[in-house]
C-alpha cells in the first residue's frame, strides 16, 4: 500500500540546539512514509472497533488514575511522584493507567523552544510507572487557557486576549466566561486567520513529544487537549438549561467546524512522527455531564492498519457538584452511557472516560462511584478517576494524605477486572456482595501472552476459585502471581463458542 502524507501541515522552524525543526520533523515524515508497510488499509472487524489493543493485538480494559492536579501548579509543571507513590497506584490498587498531565506552557516556553529537559523529567515518571506494569496516557492539560487566568495551559506568549478585560473568580471554571478568556480561545481557534501560529505551535509541541516518547513501551497514547473550550462558541443557554437546541446550535459549529478539523489536522501532525500511539481526542469543556450531546464529526487516522483514535470524554455530575449530594434523580450516568454508546458508535472508537471523579464524602458518594464503575464494566470501557492528589476529609483522592490509607473510595474504584484480554471480551462483571468476577470472552491463542486478571486482596484474601467454562481443561493454563495479584490465564486452544472464567472467594466454595 502507499502511505499517505497528511497534507496542509505547516511545522515551524525552530532555532538553537536541542528543538524540534521543521526539518526534523520532516526527516521522520520521510521515514514514515518510506517505511515497508505490509497489507493494505485493514477495516477493522466491527468488534474491535471498541477497544484499546496492545502491539500483540490483546484488548487492554484501562483502569487508572490521573496524576496530578498538584503538577498545575508545580514551578517545573511536574507530577512529584516517587516510587511509594507508583507503589500505591499499581501495587495496592492494582491500576494498569495513568493520565499523566503534561503542560504546553512547560514545554514551549518560549516560540519554537522546546524544552527537551521537561521531557526527560516527564520521561522519569513514565519509566517508573512502566516499570510497574502501568500503561501511560500522556495529557496535555489545561484549565481556562493559561496559568494568567488561573490555572494552566498555554505559554504566556500564546495568550492572545486582545486587551479584554479579565477578572479573576474564586470558582476556577467561572473563569472560562470572562471576556478575555473567550477572547484568547476564539484567537487559537482562528487556525488561519492572524494567530493562526498558535495551533501550529502546538501542533510541533505535540510533535516535539511524541517523537521523544514514540519508542517509549510504557506510552500508550497522547490526549491532545484537556477539555477544549469553545470560546464564543459557548452555548450559555444550553449550559444553564441543560437542553441542546435542536440544530446543534453553537456547540455544533464548535464541534464540526473548529474541534474537529483541529483534532484531524493534529493528528495528521502527530502521525508524521508517530503511527503506532493511541491518539485520545475529548469531547467539547461542557459537553457530557451536562447532558449536552458531542458533534464531534468522525475523525480519520491515516496510519497504516487499524485506526488507533480513542474518544476520551470525561464524567462530572454538575449537579452533585453544586449539592454535594448525589441525589436519587440525578439521570448522570445513565444519560452519559446512552450519548457516549451512540456517540462511539458514529465515531467509530473506543470510549475511555479520562475524568471523572468526585468530593468522596459527599452524599452519596460511594452509590455513584459504584454506578460509574459498573456502567465502565458494562460499556467494557477504561477510565482515568480524577485524581490521584492526596486529600483530607473532603477532597476527591482515594487515599488521606496524613495517613495514607486508601479512605471508602478506594473500596469500590478497587476492584476485579480484566487488565489485559488474548481474545475478544463479550461481557465483564463484578457483583460485590457474591465477590464474584465474571469474563465471557472468545480467547484466541495466537496472541502472545496470558489474559490478566486483577484480583484485589481485599476481595479474594482467603484465596480464589477458578472455573473456566465452553473450553476442555487441556485448552488452558493458569498462574497466580500473589505480588501483582493477577491472576494469569493462558490459551492453547480456541474454544468452539464463548468461553467463561468465573472467579469466586475461596469460601464460598466452602459449604
Ligand atoms: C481541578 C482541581 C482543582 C483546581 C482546578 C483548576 O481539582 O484543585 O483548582 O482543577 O486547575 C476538570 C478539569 C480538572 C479539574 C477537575 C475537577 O479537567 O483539571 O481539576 N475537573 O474540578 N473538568 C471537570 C472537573
Amino acid at each position: 500500500m502507499r502511505w499517505v502524507l497528511p497534507l496542509g501541515l505547516t511545522l515551524l522552524v525552530a532555532c538553537g540546539g536541542g528543538q524540534t525543526t521543521a526539518a526534523d520533523a520532516q526527516a521522520d515524515a520521510d521515514v514514515v512514509a518510506t517505511a515497508d508497510v505490509d497489507g493494505g488499509v485493514e477495516t477493522p472487524p466491527a468488534g474491535d472497533e471498541r477497544f484499546v489493543l496492545d502491539d500483540d493485538g490483546a484488548v487492554l480494559v484501562l483502569h487508572g488514575i490521573n496524576v496530578i492536579s498538584a503538577a498545575k501548579s508545580d514551578p517545573e509543571r511536574l507530577a512529584r511522584i516517587d516510587a511509594s507513590d507508583v507503589q500505591r497506584i499499581a501495587t495496592r490498587w492494582g491500576f494498569n493507567f495513568v493520565r499523566l498531565l503534561i503542560f504546553w506552557d512547560a514545554l514551549e516556553p518560549q516560540p519554537g523552544q522546546l524544552d527537551q529537559a521537561y521531557l526527560d523529567a516527564v520521561a522519569e515518571r513514565v519509566d517508573l510507572l512502566h516499570a510497574a506494569g502501568v500503561w501511560v496516557m500522556l495529557d496535555m492539560h489545561q484549565d481556562v487557557y493559561a496559568a494568567k487566568f488561573c490555572c494552566d495551559g498555554a505559554p504566556e506568549w500564546a495568550i492572545r486576549d486582545d486587551g479584554e478585560p479579565f477578572e479573576q473568580s474564586s470558582q476556577w471554571f467561572a473563569n472560562y466566561y470572562q471576556p478575555a478568556v473567550m477572547r484568547a480561545f476564539d484567537n487559537f481557534w482562528a487556525h488561519d486567520g492572524p494567530h493562526a501560529d498558535l495551533q501550529q505551535h502546538y501542533a510541533a509541541a505535540w510533535v516535539a513529544v511524541a517523537k521523544r516518547f514514540r519508542d517509549h513501551p510504557g506510552v500508550l497514547g497522547y490526549d491532545l487537549m484537556n477539555e477544549p473550550f469553545p470560546g464564543s462558541h459557548f452555548d450559555v443557554l444550553e449550559a444553564v438549561t441543560r437542553q441542546s437546541p435542536e440544530d446543534g446550535g453553537p456547540s455544533r459549529q464548535f464541534d464540526e467546524e473548529l474541534l474537529g478539523p483541529f483534532y484531524q489536522r493534529l493528528i495528521d501532525a502527530i502521525r508524521a512522527v508517530d503511527r503506532d500511539g493511541w491518539l485520545f481526542f475529548e469531547s467539547r469543556y461542557g459537553a457530557p455531564g451536562n447532558g449536552s450531546p458531542s458533534y464531534l464529526p468522525r475523525l480519520s487516522d491515516p496510519r497504516p492498519g487499524a485506526p488507533r483514535l480513542v474518544y476520551a470524554p470525561h464524567l462530572y455530575s454538575v449537579l452533585l457538584e453544586a449539592k454535594g449530594v448525589y441525589q436519587p434523580s440525578d439521570t448522570t450516568i445513565p444519560a452519559w452511557e446512552a450519548e457516549r454508546e451512540a456517540e462511539a458508535a458514529a465515531l467509530r472508537t473506543p470510549v475511555v472516560a479520562g475524568e471523572w471523579g468526585l468530593a468522596w464524602g459527599a452524599d452519596g458518594a460511594d452509590r455513584f462511584t459504584r454506578e460509574v464503575v459498573e456502567m465502565a464494566d458494562r460499556q467494557m470501557m477504561g477510565w482515568a478517576y480524577w485524581s490521584y492528589d492526596p486529600s483530607g476529609p473532603t477532597g476527591w483522592a482515594p487515599w488521606d494524605a496524613a495517613t495514607g490509607q486508601d479512605n471508602p473510595l478506594a473500596a469500590t474504584l478497587v476492584r476485579p477486572y480484566p487488565r489485559r484480554v488474548t481474545g475478544r471480551p463479550t461481557a465483564f462483571s463484578f457483583a460485590p456482595d457474591s465477590r464474584v468476577f465474571r469474563l465471557e470472552l472468545a480467547p484466541d491463542p495466537a496472541i502472545t501472552g496470558p489474559t490478566e486478571i486483577f484480583l484485589p486482596p481485599a476481595v479474594y484474601g482467603d484465596g480464589y476459585v477458578l472455573s473456566v467454562d465452553g473450553l476442555a481443561q487441556q485448552g488452558w493454563t493458569s498462574a497466580w502471581d500473589a505480588a501483582r495479584a493477577v491472576l494469569s490465564i493462558t490459551w492453547s486452544q480456541p474454544a468452539a463458542g464463548s468461553v467463561v472464567v468465573t472467579v469466586s472467594p475461596a469460601a464460598a466454595a466452602t459449604p
